[in-house]
């Protein structure tokens, strides 16, 4: 087991390289909310209020909007995000048995 002079510099030569940033900006998604005849106003409001963390001011904004315009975006997520939200709504107004429809579109 010699400890010559060769052995010295093992691992230590070498090219620095920058490293590379290999990570990618996630996707986003539009959640967007349609308007129907039948869901009360004050239902589409407390639902962007519980679920998409506005304020009332916002959500009224919002659902006034989707009123008017027929459609409007309650928010931009990720994938999973977006799509969780989405599956709330829906579920909480089946629960209440208004037609409320979401969906989700991709940036
Ligand atoms: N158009 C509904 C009404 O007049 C209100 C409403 C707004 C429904 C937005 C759905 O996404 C919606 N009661």
């Amino acid at each position: 087991m010699s400890d010559g002079p060769r052995r010295k510099d093992q691992g230590e030569t070498g090219v620095i390289v920058k490293q590379e940033t290999k990570t990618k900006k996630p996707s986003m998604y539009k959640v967007l909310m349609l308007n129907d005849d039948y869901t009360p106003m004050e239902f589409v409001v407390h639902v962007l209020e519980r679920f998409f963390n506005k304020t009332r001011a916002e959500a009224t904004r919002i659902m006034l909007h989707v009123h008017q315009r027929g459609v409007g975006v309650c928010g931009v997520y990720t994938y999973e995000v977006a799509e969780t939200k989405v599956n709330q709504t829906m579920e909480f107004a089946r629960r209440h048995q208004h037609p409320l429809q979401c969906t989700l579109e991709k940036e």
